[in-house]
């Protein structure tokens, strides 16, 4: 699979799909050298009150339980138990942060849409989740998850309607694509891309990962790399 694999959306043209990386070597070496330092956990974060100060870049992941958000961020540290991942859906409750070099923070939020989640549970969620996306001035950009076997489902809207709203800068990132086929992976960029073009806060590439074999991880670190770059010269 091309792990460089990400979909443009081209003035006056259709969602055209581009097979080369979007990222120069240099971009990709600086991802590398992110992601090769230390990163640990900071802490978890049950309310509002418990966020910690807004004092480092944050990157955040969100997604519907079991999308693969967790395996994805030790994927990209190179940590295999960085993040709790599990077969059970809604294992995450909690915000957690993980603190990296150059003031970098990243953020495991919990997933949603899981069925058997108590409703209490998940009103919590989202009053939690939805106050933290929309008063955090030093979030730089929300990657959310979905994933490739399914696509993007009516739940993660609602997602999608807080970040335009927001003004939240974020990007669309399919997971688990070692279990679907090149072509319905091509078609299904093709698609996604289509859909967030009326969505002025989304960022018009979708990366396309696996956790799993490793593809498309260096194509997201260099991403991460050349926001917190952008964000130091801003
Ligand atoms: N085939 C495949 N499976 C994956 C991949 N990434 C994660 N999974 C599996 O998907 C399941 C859920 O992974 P998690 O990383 O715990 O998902 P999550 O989004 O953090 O889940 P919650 O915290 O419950 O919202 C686990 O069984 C993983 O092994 C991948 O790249 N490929
Ligand atoms: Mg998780």
């Amino acid at each position: 699979m091309d792990s460089g694999l990400a979909a443009r959306q081209r003035p006056g043209m259709t969602a055209d799909l581009i097979a080369t990386s979007p990222f120069r070597p240099a971009e990709i070496e600086a991802g590398r050298k992110l992601f090769a330092a230390e990163w640990h956990f900071a802490v978890a974060a049950g309310s509002i009150d418990s966020l910690p100060k807004p004092s480092r870049v944050e990157i955040a992941f969100a997604g519907r339980s079991n999308v693969g958000k967790s395996s994805l961020i030790n994927a990209l540290t190179g940590r295999r138990t960085l993040a709790r991942t599990s077969r059970t859906p809604g294992r995450t409750q909690e915000l957690i942060f993980f603190d990296g070099p150059a003031s970098l923070a990243i953020v495991d939020l919990p997933g949603y849409g899981y069925a058997a989640a108590p409703k209490q549970k998940a009103a919590a969620w989202g009053a939690l989740v939805h106050a933290y996306l929309k008063g955090r001035p030093n979030l730089a950009r929300l990657y959310l998850l979905v994933d490739a076997r399914h696509g993007l489902k009516p739940i993660d809207e609602d997602l999608i309607s807080t970040l335009d709203k927001a003004a939240v800068n974020y990007q669309v990132v399919l997971t688990k694509t070692d279990a679907v086929k090149p072509e319905s992976l091509a078609e299904l960029i093709r698609e996604t891309s289509a859909a967030l073009c009326a969505h002025a806060a989304a960022h018009p590439e979708v990366l396309a990962t696996s956790a799993r074999v490793g593809a498309g991880v260096p194509e997201l670190r260099a991403s991460i790399a050349r926001l917190a770059k952008e964000r130091r010269r801003g």
